[in-house]
């Protein structure tokens, strides 16, 4: 069974409609990873499923580097981290994108305690930035990487390891695990974890201050809000954010004080005390940010 460079698919030559098809069995990659590569288009397909995940990761018993986005830091995304057995560390990956105000070494020390999580790391694989750090953990010659879908696992073992992994914007891109004999390691890539909330692959973090006022509802991603007072915001730059003067029907009553409001993509810091109130039950955890 010869298996596919970029995304871990078997590959074939009988069936061009049926996952890892190639014209030529000799290939190195699949059709699709080859459109996705040269022409930038992208063929969805369904991912294995997060226990299946889970199960061959903690099988492995391999040290795992569990990659996650900072706008995607939440619950769900925490508790797969949790499920894995193994010698691990938490990687909060594209940290070019931050707001260059937020002082690293802070939310680290935050996140550790939010989340009572020993080990927490901030790199950015497509800058090469603070690898050294990872690199110190690179002690184990056997090593998986996973996380959550697209959140740079196969561009960071690109980077570490020189391989030529497949990496898109779109989602579900590596569709199985890949094992990769490497110098002295083993090391291997998996299929992204499917979560409910996935942030659009984005180019920047807007983070934004905004004075509330009592008289508007305001719309940020999944969540109306009314109050009055400041928040800060961080979202995806081309998430919209509006304000608008209407009968204020907001049910549900929040009184916040250093806390972050979750949302589908990003959160909302909370400094002082306020009072909310919104359209859904929140979903809010201590603040990372202070
Ligand atoms: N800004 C930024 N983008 C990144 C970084 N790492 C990966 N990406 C981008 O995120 C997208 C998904 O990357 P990929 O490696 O395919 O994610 P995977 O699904 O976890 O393997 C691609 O568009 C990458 O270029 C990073 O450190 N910074
Ligand atoms: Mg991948």
């Amino acid at each position: 069974m010869i298996k596919c460079k970029g995304c871990g698919i078997t590959l074939q030559d009988k069936d061009p409609s049926l996952l890892g098809y190639t014209p030529k069995i000799t290939n190195t990659y699949c059709e699709r990873c080859f459109k996705t590569i040269h022409y930038n288009t992208y063929i969805k397909v369904n991912n294995l499923n997060n226990k299946d995940i889970i199960k061959k990761i903690n099988n492995l018993k391999y040290f795992t580097i569990f990659i996650t986005d900072y706008l995607n830091l939440n619950n769900e995304v925490i508790k797969l981290y949790k499920m894995i057995n193994n010698q691990k560390v938490l990687v909060i990956n594209k940290c070019d994108l931050l707001p260059s105000n937020l002082n690293i070494q802070h939310l680290i020390e935050n996140i550790k305690k939010v989340y009572n999580i020993e080990d927490v790391l901030f790199i950015s694989a497509k800058n090469k930035l603070h690898l050294e750090y990872l690199k110190s953990y690179l002690n184990d010659n056997n090593i998986i990487f996973c996380g959550e879908t697209s959140s740079g696992k196969s561009t960071l073992i690109n980077e570490l390891f020189q391989t030529k992994l497949t990496t898109s914007k779109y989602q579900n891109t590596t569709l199985d695990f890949i094992k990769i004999k490497k110098d002295n390691y083993i090391i291997y890539d998996s299929p992204g974890f499917n979560i409910k909330e996935v942030p659009l692959v984005y180019n920047n973090i807007k983070c934004i201050t905004k004075k509330l006022n009592k008289e508007y509802v305001y719309t940020i991603g999944d969540i109306k809000i009314n109050g009055e007072g400041n928040i800060t915001i961080f979202v995806p730059s081309n998430i919209k954010i509006n304000s608008k003067k209407e009968n204020n029907n907001l049910i549900y009553n929040n009184e916040l004080e250093y806390k972050d409001i979750i949302l589908n993509e990003g959160f909302i810091y909370i400094k002082n005390k306020i009072n909310i109130k919104s359209n859904k039950e929140l979903i809010i955890r201590d603040s990372i940010i202070d």
